[in-house]
């Protein structure tokens, strides 16, 4: 790490003390260190390098140990704790501009708020206005502040992007004056994050249309408004733009639009290949004036056969070799949501999820499953008050109850989701692991070991008879937390060698493994779960989000193990 990566680390854990209540002079001790770092004209390697830290004014001995160990190791215990330590909402709370550690320590303990959400119910109860040193302008001033943040904050989960999208798209559909809506761009590619929405709408008269589009009720601003394009701001801070479009022009819009831009230039050029000139108006021949340009077409499957090229779902459209596939027929027959018959990796009230066996059980049979997995944590998570080995007996008597008396159509596995421990062997002994049907190995510590040593750690617990299939990879939480460092290729080559399943978790802010490496993978030889990790009946509904990765991922049905059919499966986990 250089100087200023270093001196920002330095003033986060300052930020972190304050928020945690430590006294002013280590707080400043910090901040301190982290100007003298900035400021500082030496070599920073050079300083350390002949052991002159410690004496430089404002680097005590205890400072220039951590420096050290940043500038060599890129990370620090010691700040890896204190972020653990302090509830990351009230760190969030400081990208508030009126709102200092200070203030939000009084927050914290006066009013128990430690996130965003709560600040604002609280704001708007007249509840903060009365805390000593606030005042009215301060309550004020903090509301104005959530919401530019809303506003301005990048990028949005598409899961929550799509509930906004989705009765967009059914109120134009409903518009007597659209002929046909979508939405376009990233949204329906399905990346796991989305910037904005781009709605597209063929009609011959735009106004209404534009008209109902920005008196939503959720439209918190409208930022343009014209015949042809419209932009608003939702309230959750995500920005939309609609183009209307006469419908001759209505699917090639609607297929520039939706992108990505790599996947457009190659196209284009694919175009200019064969003779045309493709734009978001249409397709046009290049070299005779006498050909009409091509405008009618009455699908985007017509766009693609007009530069001789299979379907390209949009998923695929990411101008990685889609393009070529199509062209030789090559195309993935991608993995459609009703090919799933069963899902594995769920949570009930055992392990920190809100509902029972039976209510999660009973939420599953409503999708036509086959079968349903429970895999509640185990002991070593104590904060999800995992499962111990007396606790995990008792749960498959009670599944072998429920199966037994066929209280449900549905079959009911026993599985645990174990945790990794540091040195990568299992949370629970084999004895009691081999009572379940199924086992999920997880990581849920230790997230900042060495990129070798957490790889290792995986790879041994891969190598554990007991287990059935690896749950999300890498840890991540989409726009709140990196994953923890592996090699990606050598744990999934170490799964395949040992025959274990790696999970596509899908739950909408984990969506891991990342869906750029699933079709390599899979065509080595991996095997994928898509498992929507519920912690609750409504989180069932993940799968969704699970099968649109997969198919962003290139993966058919085949390469997914739960589309087999529950004799399959109890074959397949009888002879693990
Ligand atoms: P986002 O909104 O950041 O999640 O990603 P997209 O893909 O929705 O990007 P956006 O909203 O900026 O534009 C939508 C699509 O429009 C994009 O995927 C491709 C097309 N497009 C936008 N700008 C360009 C460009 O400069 N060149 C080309 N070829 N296509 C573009
Ligand atoms: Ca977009
Ligand atoms: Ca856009
Ligand atoms: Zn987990």
């Amino acid at each position: 790490m250089n100087k200023n990566e270093i001196a920002s680390i330095l003033d986060e854990i300052a930020v972190l003390l304050e928020l945690n209540g430590e006294n002013f002079f280590k707080v400043r001790a910090y901040q301190s260190a982290a100007r003298t770092l900035q400021t500082m004209d030496e070599e920073l390697g050079v300083v350390i390098g002949e052991s002159r830290l410690k004496q430089v004014q404002g680097i005590g001995d205890a400072l220039s140990k951590k420096i050290e160990i940043l500038y060599k190791t890129n990370e620090l215990k010691y700040y890896n704790d204190l972020k653990k330590l302090v509830p990351s909402g009230l760190v969030e709370m400081l990208e508030i501009p009126s709102l200092g550690a200070k203030k939000i320590k009084i927050l914290h303990s006066e009013l128990k708020i430690d996130n965003i959400e709560k600040l604002e119910k609280a704001c708007r109860a007249g509840e903060v206005k009365v805390l000593d040193g606030f005042g009215e302008k301060t309550e004020e001033r903090i509301l104005v502040g959530i919401k530019t943040r809303k506003a301005y904050k990048k990028r949005h989960l598409w899961w929550r992007a799509n509930m906004i999208a989705k009765p967009i798209i059914e109120g134009l559909r409903s518009l007597k004056e659209v002929d046909i809506a979508d939405c376009a761009g990233s949204l329906r590619r399905g990346m796991e994050t989305v910037g904005d929405l781009d709605f597209i709408v063929a009609s011959e008269s735009p106004i209404p249309v534009m008209n109902w589009f920005t008196s939503r009720e959720n439209v918190a601003e409208v930022t343009a408004k014209g015949e042809t394009k419209s932009s608003v701001r939702f309230d959750t801070g995500l920005q939309a733009d609609l183009r209307v479009v006469p419908f001759e022009h209505y699917y090639f819009t609607l297929h520039h639009f939706t992108g990505s831009k790599e996947h457009n230039i190659k196209m284009r050029h694919r175009a200019l290949k064969l003779g045309f000139s493709l734009s978001e108006w249409g397709l046009t021949p290049e070299k005779s004036i006498t050909e009409k340009p091509i405008k009618e077409i009455q699908s985007e499957k017509d766009l693609f056969e007009k530069l001789e090229l299979n379907y390209i779902p949009p998923e695929l459209r990411e101008g990685r070799d889609e393009i070529e596939e199509a062209g030789k027929g090559q195309l993935p027959h991608l993995i459609e949501e009703k090919a799933i018959r069963g899902v594995f990796h769920n949570h009930t009230t055992a392990s920190g999820g809100n509902n029972t066996l039976k209510e999660m059980t009973f939420a599953a049979e409503s999708f036509g499953w086959e079968y349903f997995g429970i895999a509640d944590h185990s002991k070593a998570s104590f904060q999800a008050n995992g499962l111990n080995e007396e606790r995990i007996e008792k749960q498959i008597i009670e599944i072998n109850k429920l199966n037994n008396s066929k209280t449900f159509k549905i079959h009911i596995f026993t599985g645990i989701e174990c945790d990794i421990l540091a040195d990568g062997t299992l949370d629970l002994a084999p004895s009691i692991l081999s009572q379940l049907d199924y086992v999920v190995v997880s990581v849920h510590s230790s997230f900042s070991l060495s990129e070798d040593a957490q790889t290792k750690r995986i790879i041994r617990a891969l190598e554990e008879p007991n287990t059935t299939m690896l749950g999300h990879l890498t840890g991540r939480l989409l726009l709140r937390r990196e994953g923890y460092r592996i090699n990606e290729h050598k744990i999934i080559d170490a799964a395949i060698a040992n025959g274990k399943i790696i999970e596509l978790n899908a739950s909408p802010l984990r969506l891991d493994m990342d869906w750029r490496l699933w079709k390599h993978a899979a065509a080595k030889g991996l095997l994928c779960s898509i498992n929507p990790d519920a912690h609750n009946t409504k989180n069932l509904d993940y799968i969704q989000a699970g099968v649109l990765t997969a198919r962003k991922g290139g993966l058919t049905e085949d390469n997914i193990f739960n589309t087999r059919s529950l004799s399959q499966v109890k074959s397949y986990l009888s002879n693990k």
